[in-house]
């Protein structure tokens, strides 16, 4: 027997690669775990003749000859599937986008990178030329944009985009997804939400702005990721963080969204024993206290930083400064020389000043033979090697400026400048 099986709390992406799976396979059987989540299980209790399967629970596992895995590399993600993991005789499939290894060997793969890993699928099914109904071709794109938000996270590829387009020529029905992919926010939700609004408070983690909410939810309350997708967006912040303690279950449920590519919340996910994508992961942690977690969650994201891409790593440097007693002319005359719109102000390795051409504004044509330090701007705005990108580029808008010192020990070690930052979210930087 081949099942085609996937990922517990199966998500449209998950389900959508099963039953894409299943035009690949067309022996194998379908079998869902028991934990679906509500959106998946809306849809399906109104499609369930379309799209059968079985549970655990109605098979056989010992007879399963081949398991096809899809959405997930890890047997403990799976359902009922324990027995098999040891079954030498088996045969495994595995169609996966995620890029952190897990433990299923599988004898045969198809693990691209990918947003969804229902595209992975569907490119096969287009090339195999395989007819799909326009009912499958709106499930398969429900699993793309459920797992790329609509073509929009940093995630999607070309091909993800290519896949939605070769659905939509099957006219997938935009209206049902929109129905289905609508998340579950009813009034639970909404007092949550403002509930946690109420308490708001923000820090600083190694130049993200970060909100960390611990907050106590009775029993099962679905759409937990989405009030903490509404929070990071009404709040504003790099990263936002719920940790939800489950009344009478010694269970903690943590949420974690990311606005910034840079700080990769899948990663701080996996540290705590969960998983996820760099925009959004989550992990359940038994037996902990929500104080704990959120010294956990600032010790990873300080940790996070240290992989990701710093200011020191885009700066140039050394820097060419001027001296406090350069006069005004001199000054005009560097600029044009050298294409600059300004300079930092030096006295040897410390930064005293900062003079740009926006300066010269005040200056009239007898004050020219004046020193740079009699109109240069001495509230200079700095950043610190350490810092992250995102945290430049908050700088540079909130102060309307093109460039930042870069000074460690109060000693200038380097400047950043538009440009660099710019050349970092659009992904130019130098191999
Ligand atoms: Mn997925």
């Amino acid at each position: 027997m081949e099942v085609i099986t996937t990922h517990r709390n199966t998500d449209f992406d998950a389900l959508a690669s099963v039953f894409s799976a299943k035009l690949l396979y067309p022996r194998a059987m379908p079998v869902l775990p028991q934990n679906i989540n509500p959106n998946v299980r809306a849809f399906l209790a109104i499609h369930k003749d379309l799209f059968p399967f079985n549970t655990p629970k109605d098979i056989d596992v010992g007879d399963i000859s081949r398991l096809i895995v899809v959405d997930t590399n890890k047997w403990a993600r799976l359902d009922g599937m324990e027995s098999l993991k040891e079954n030498t005789e088996l045969g495994v499939h595995l169609w996966d986008h995620h890029q952190e290894r897990g433990d299923i060997k599988a004898d045969w793969s198809c693990c691209d990178p990918m947003g969804a890993t229902t595209t992975l699928l569907v490119r096969r099914i287009e090339e195999e030329k395989t007819a799909i109904s326009p009912i499958q071709a709106s499930l398969f794109l429900a699993g793309i944009y459920e797992d790329t938000g609509n073509l929009t996270f940093p995630s999607t590829t070309a091909q993800d985009a290519k896949a939605a387009a070769f659905l939509l020529e099957q006219k997938a029905d935009l209206s049902m997804i929109n129905n289905f992919l609508r998340p579950v926010y009813g009034p639970k939700q909404k007092d949550l939400l403002f509930e946690m609004l109420k308490n708001t408070k923000r820090t600083k983690v190694k130049g993200y702005s970060i909100s960390v909410i611990k907050q106590k939810v009775d029993g099962h309350t679905p759409g937990l990721a989405l009030v903490v997708d509404m929070y990071q967006d009404i709040v504003n912040v790099d990263a936002a963080f719920g940790i939800f303690k489950v009344a009478k279950k010694d269970r903690t449920m943590v949420i974690g969204r990311s606005g910034t590519s840079d700080l990769n919340i899948g990663s701080i996910m996996r540290s705590m024993g969960g998983g996820g994508h760099p925009n959004a992961g989550s992990a359940m942690l038994k037996a902990v206290n929500p104080d704990a977690v959120e010294k956990w969650i600032v010790e990873l994201i300080k940790g996070n930083q240290q992989t990701s891409v710093q200011i020191s790593d885009l700066m140039s440097f050394p820097v060419f400064t001027i001296s406090p007693d350069t006069s005004m002319k001199d000054v005009a005359h560097l600029l044009r020389q050298r294409g600059c719109s300004g300079f930092p102000v030096a006295e040897g390795d410390r930064i005293v000043g900062v003079i740009s051409r926006r300066d010269f504004k005040k200056v009239n044509s007898e004050q020219l033979n004046a020193p740079v330090k009699t109109f240069m701007c001495t509230a200079i705005i700095k950043i610190d090697p350490g810092s992250s990108v995102a945290q430049a580029a908050r700088l540079m808008i909130k102060h309307d400026i093109g460039r930042l010192p870069v000074v460690k020990d109060d000693k200038l070690i380097g400047i950043i400048t538009r440009t660099d930052t710019m050349r970092y979210y659009y992904d130019l930087l130098p191999e």
